[in-house]
């Protein structure tokens, strides 16, 4: 292979390679290597930990999969939590709904903010808008200080390591159902159906628990291991599959459609099998 190479190794025994143009800006940040790098297929690509997080070319499939379900899934979300997700994909999402007021971004390192500002205004030119509050903290320790304040709470997080590893947990997602007003419903990034399937599996169980509805969705995201993403979304009483298509607001998109929105949460056998193993 000629070039520079950069490889993510996304299992003990799978990698993904990506063909660099150049790298634009390198730093160790208090809470992780970060990178931001020119490829050649999918443009401008945020790595942390030597991790892909978003490219340019693929971030609308995972931005519009995360954002336009809950967000649809509520009839009227004013107020919106995404914690993590400094790159600004997901606030880019959430304020193309006419009826939300404000949306808070909690993001732990305040150096994936500003490098997503600097290198990938295409992803980060949300963050500006007068609706957008952003607060560098442990998004964690925000949600247990929280109680009866947002519709709709979005997590964007890094994989179960490190700072990200508390996202994951049941008391989080306690936390999280006593952040939610008595209507709302909250998603987050669950992993690969085919690398993470124990964790899938605890997370809908404690989601089960604690919330009236709890479902498992799907989207594709060419980057991530396996392509193929989860969601985890739990929701206190408005079910994403009973959605009023005639209320949802039009949305200007390219991966994200009431069908799929639908489609999304019609799980292969092998996805339901995961959920049903004892
Ligand atoms: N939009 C896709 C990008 C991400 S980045 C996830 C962000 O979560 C990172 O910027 C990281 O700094 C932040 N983060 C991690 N832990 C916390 C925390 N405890 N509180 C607040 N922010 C946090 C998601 C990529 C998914 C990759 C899948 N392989």
């Amino acid at each position: 292979m000629q070039g520079i190479w950069f490889s993510e190794l996304q299992t003990p025994g799978l990698a993904i390679s990506v063909k660099l143009k150049k790298t634009l800006h390198h730093e160790k940040t208090p809470y992780q290597d970060l990178a931001v790098v020119e490829t050649e297929s999918y443009g401008r690509m945020l790595l942390l930990d030597n991790i892909i997080q978003t490219t340019v070319g693929d971030e609308f499939f995972y931005h519009e999969m995360i954002a336009h379900v809950p967000l649809n899934t509520h009839p009227n979300p004013r107020t919106a939590l995404v914690i993590g997700g400094g790159d600004g994909g997901v606030i880019r999402e959430i304020i193309k709904h006419p009826s939300i007021e404000k949306a808070t971004l909690v993001e732990i390192d305040a150096r994936v903010v500003a490098n997503a500002r600097e290198y990938l205004p295409e992803i980060s030119c949300g963050l500006d808008d007068a609706r957008v509050e952003i607060r560098f903290e442990d998004g964690i320790e925000h949600v247990r200080q929280m109680e009866n304040t947002y519709d709709v709470i979005i997590v964007d997080s890094t994989d179960p390591i490190g700072p990200a590893v508390g996202l994951f947990s049941a008391e989080f997602y306690r936390n999280v159902y006593r952040a939610l007003k008595p209507d709302g419903l909250f998603v987050a990034q669950t992993e690969s159906p085919l690398f993470n399937g124990r964790l899938i599996r605890r997370i809908q169980r404690d989601l089960a628990e604690i919330f009236p509805i709890a479902r498992l969705y799907l989207g594709t995201v060419p980057t991530y291991p396996g392509g193929l993403w989860s969601f985890s979304l739990g929701s206190k009483e408005y079910d994403p599959l009973e959605v009023d298509w005639k209320k949802a607001p039009q949305l200007v998109t390219r991966y994200y459609t009431p069908a799929i929105h639908q489609g999304a949460f019609a799980l292969p056998p092998f996805v339901q099998e995961i959920l049903e193993k004892r």
